[in-house]
């Protein structure tokens, strides 16, 4: 805008209330973090909206760009405008700082794929995800009423130190990274990333609790519970195994949504009833409809923990709907089932950890697959901040020293 003085104008109803101290909608008088961090998403270049003068060439008089011009906050730019990060949210990688502001959630990326059984690409999963958003700013969810980065702090705290082709070093730095995360209490919601991230992610967050304390809700068309990949034990084929035999969740609370077609063999489901995992077909589904079948894997998980890791491989929404995959599977969920089925998960239980992986951006067409990975990460966070608003704990204390 050239040429604009007088009062400045505002992006958003919540900038504008940041800078004239209107009070905002009804839901903002209930319960709020406890130390206010303001605004939320503040990063580290905040303009101010009167210092803005170009410089005063003679071209510049001449063209009428002399005069102040009204910028926007890092967070408020359009989301293709400078660098790239979830929802234009601040990067925070320090771990004392994500204390220092009380993060309630951080969003982290697990950049890696070199665990991959078919099509390769995942490594590519989290940055397409962070870009696929057009929206910026203080954001309102329709479908929950509520604006999430008005009452909750989230940030998005960078990815793991990841290279190529070192496979258990991928493994040792997304658990090095997701613990100290989740050890500074904010839910760590991870992008994948191939599936085997899930091993050292939600290894991770059992770690700072209590090892079999919580259950796992883990939507996928796989099961991911072979014993080795071609011999490689940490395959993405094989990291739900993982999980179970090495104690980090109990077999009982591990709960799957979503399977179909022609893997993984006979074999593996009897390995998986010995150890008491449950699991829901996609015909199931289909019978009885989603939000039955999730009600279940709810109370299923929850026997016993308190808490819930939700895994989302992306697979299981159906591949005329999210292409952008290594591994799809006809016959899937569709997005708005996925959707659905995340709010009534992270609305009902407490939530302990997340990720969204198996994003495949070289087989993704007009970003279909990265922006249904975007909202999901979305919905839960929402679905977090209608619980803030109702006067509910969202982040997940540790319970063990990090
Ligand atoms: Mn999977």
């Amino acid at each position: 805008m050239l040429g604009s003085v007088g009062a400045p104008r505002w992006t958003t109803n919540a900038n504008r209330r940041r800078h004239t101290g209107e009070p905002g909608p009804a839901h903002r008088a209930r319960p709020r973090p406890a130390v206010e961090v303001d605004p939320v998403a503040k990063r580290p270049v905040e303009p101010s909206d009167t210092d803005a003068r170009t410089p005063a060439g003679r071209f510049a008089i001449g063209n009428g760009w002399d005069g102040p011009a009204e910028l926007f906050s890092d967070f408020d730019l359009p989301t293709y405008v400078g660098p790239t990060t979830f929802m234009n949210l601040p990067w925070i990688t320090d771990p004392a700082e994500l204390r220092r502001r009380e993060v309630d959630v951080a969003v982290l990326g697990a950049p890696f794929d070199d665990a991959v059984s078919h099509r390769p690409g995942a490594r590519f999963g989290p940055r397409a995800i962070r870009e696929a958003q057009y929206t910026s700013g203080s954001i309102h969810s329709l479908q929950l009423q509520v604006e999430p980065f008005e009452l909750l702090t989230v940030v998005d705290a960078g990815d793991a130190n990841i290279v190529p082709a070192r496979l258990e070093r991928g493994h040792a730095v997304i658990y090095r990274k997701v613990r100290e995360v989740a050890a500074s209490g904010a839910i760590p919601i991870v992008l994948g990333g191939d599936h085997s991230i899930t091993w050292p992610s939600a290894t991770a967050v059992a770690d700072i609790r209590e090892p079999a304390s919580i259950g796992i809700v883990h939507f996928d068309a796989h099961a991911d519970t072979a014993a080795e990949d071609w011999g490689q034990l940490a395959g993405h084929g094989t990291p739900m195994r993982r999980l179970v035999e090495s104690g980090a969740v109990a077999g009982r609370n591990f709960v799957q949504v979503g399977l179909r077609g022609y893997w993984p063999p006979v074999e593996v489901f009897d390995w998986m009833q010995a150890q008491g995992l449950r699991w829901h077909l996609m015909r199931e589904i289909e019978e009885r409809g989603a939000e039955a079948v999730v009600a279940d894997a709810i109370a299923e998980a929850l026997d016993g923990p308190d808490a819930i890791y939700l895994s989302i491989d992306i697979d299981v929404v159906d591949p005329g709907l999210a292409p952008g995959t290594g591994t799809p599977e006809p016959g899937g969920l569709l997005s708005r089932e996925l959707l659905r089925a995340i709010r009534q998960v992270v609305g009902s239980v407490e939530l302990a950890g997340m990720d969204i992986v198996e994003v495949s951006p070289p087989y993704d067409h007009a970003e279909t697959t990265a922006m249904l990975a975007n909202r999901a990460a979305l919905e839960a966070i929402s679905a977090l901040a209608l619980k803030r608003a109702a006067g509910h704990l969202v982040r997940f204390e540790p319970r063990v020293e990090p």
